[in-house]
């Protein structure tokens, strides 16, 4: 097969949208094809130097007659410059808005054939979907896209119900480069964190944005704390920290409770983690989870959007209803106090990432998706 030239737009510094588009162009390159970013700043995970992976950085005119800067334009303008250089086959975009629209335009601007492959990723659709003054933008987007793909089942249903757009959604779950997220051989990192070898650890990663009620995972943990020697370790900062940090205080849970901030190696935090919680009330996938189950640690995540796609309930972790603290909390002590049983879903979790969730078996999908596109 012949290498392909892809163009890759993202958010280059949010999230798991981010993660998973620069993990896919860094596995693209390794199997041999070439990798164009085009982005407002580096990739944060793009580390290490590939000879076959570029970065093209859209630069936004400050001109003081703009009221916005008009980056949109910008961006479209690059595309179309990256793929006529470049002679780009695909350029594939992570978010409908305003990523595939500004692809759509830059098609036009370039005049070439260039196919475009559209990923949503959640808020674009869960959110700004209800905005009337975003909507029409993001069916044309998704109309007009060569390929929409979406992470979950879950996301591609409600696309098809509040955007109705007149195309088909694929389903290409996120994935995991399974190098990177594996169970770390013991270390002293819990003693560094100054936690006993005998206390659970209970671990939540987020953005910390009203969606991932951190709260709520504060108040089960309170619960947990009563009966089982624990800690808490909250990794990633955002907007309801402060009110996330009043709670636990008003909780009594200041020495239980660590606040780790923005961390890089999470692996590191999983591995010395007993029980994941994730616990939003909006989430089209949940790739923390995955993350958590690749290092072998159970989750327990609410029945909301593709959640329960990534955790099978009973079988790796357990799904409880948004906000049932007590529910959740029964189940989190159940795990946590029978070793047998957490030990077949720490060991559930791993297999179930290795067989749905490894990246070669989705990188390799959205490779189908590009060669089907250029027949
Ligand atoms: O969850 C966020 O706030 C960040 C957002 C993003 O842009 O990265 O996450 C969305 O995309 C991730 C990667 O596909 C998914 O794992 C998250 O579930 C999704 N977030 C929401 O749907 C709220």
């Amino acid at each position: 097969m012949r290498k392909l030239k892809i163009g890759i737009t993202c958010y280059p510094s949010v999230g798991g949208s981010g993660v998973i588009a620069t993990e896919l162009g860094k596995l693209l390159a390794e199997k041999g094809h070439s990798i164009h970013f085009i982005t407002s700043s580096m990739p944060f995970r793009l580390q290490k130097m590939y000879h076959n992976i570029f970065y093209h950085q859209v630069e936004v005119n400050q001109y003081s007659v703009f009221q916005y800067p008009p980056y949109d334009i910008a961006l479209a303008s690059k595309m179309a410059e990256v793929a006529n250089q470049e002679k780009l086959d695909v350029l594939h975009v992570h978010y409908a808005i305003p990523h595939a629209v500004c692809a759509i335009l830059a098609r036009e601007m370039s005049g070439r054939d260039l196919k475009i492959v559209t990923t949503l990723h959640g808020t674009d659709i869960t959110v700004l979907g209800n905005d009337p003054s975003l909507s029409d933008a993001i069916k044309f987007g998704i109309e007009k896209s060569d390929v929409v793909t979406a992470v979950s089942d879950s996301l591609s249903a409600q696309t098809a119900e509040m955007i109705n757009p007149d195309k088909d959604i694929e389903t290409v779950y996120n994935f995991i480069d399974e190098r990177i997220y594996k169970r770390n051989a013991e270390t002293d990192l819990k003693a560094r964190l100054g936690i006993s070898a005998d206390e659970k650890v209970i671990i939540h990663v987020s953005n910390f944005r009203p969606v991932k009620r951190v709260k709520d995972v504060v108040k089960v943990f309170a619960q947990i704390s009563q009966s089982l020697s624990s800690k808490l370790l909250l990794v990633g900062d955002g907007p309801e920290m402060r009110k996330v940090s009043r709670l636990v205080s008003e909780l009594g849970l200041k020495e239980k409770v660590l606040f780790l901030g923005k961390q890089d190696n999470v692996d590191e935090l999983y591995s010395i983690s007993d029980l994941m919680l994730l616990l939003s009330e909006k989430e089209s996938f949940g790739l923390v989870a995955l993350e958590a189950m690749a290092c072998g640690v159970p989750c327990i995540g609410t029945n909301i959007g593709g959640i329960p796609e990534v955790i099978e309930d009973g079988v790796n972790g357990f799904i409880c209803r948004l906000g049932d603290i007590s529910q959740m909390a029964e189940r989190a002590l159940f795990l946590l106090g029978n070793p047998a049983l957490h030990t077949e879903f720490s060991n559930a979790a791993s297999i179930s990432v290795k067989e749905r969730f490894n990246a070669n078996k989705i990188v390799s999908q959205y490779e189908d998706i590009y060669y089907k596109l250029l027949k």
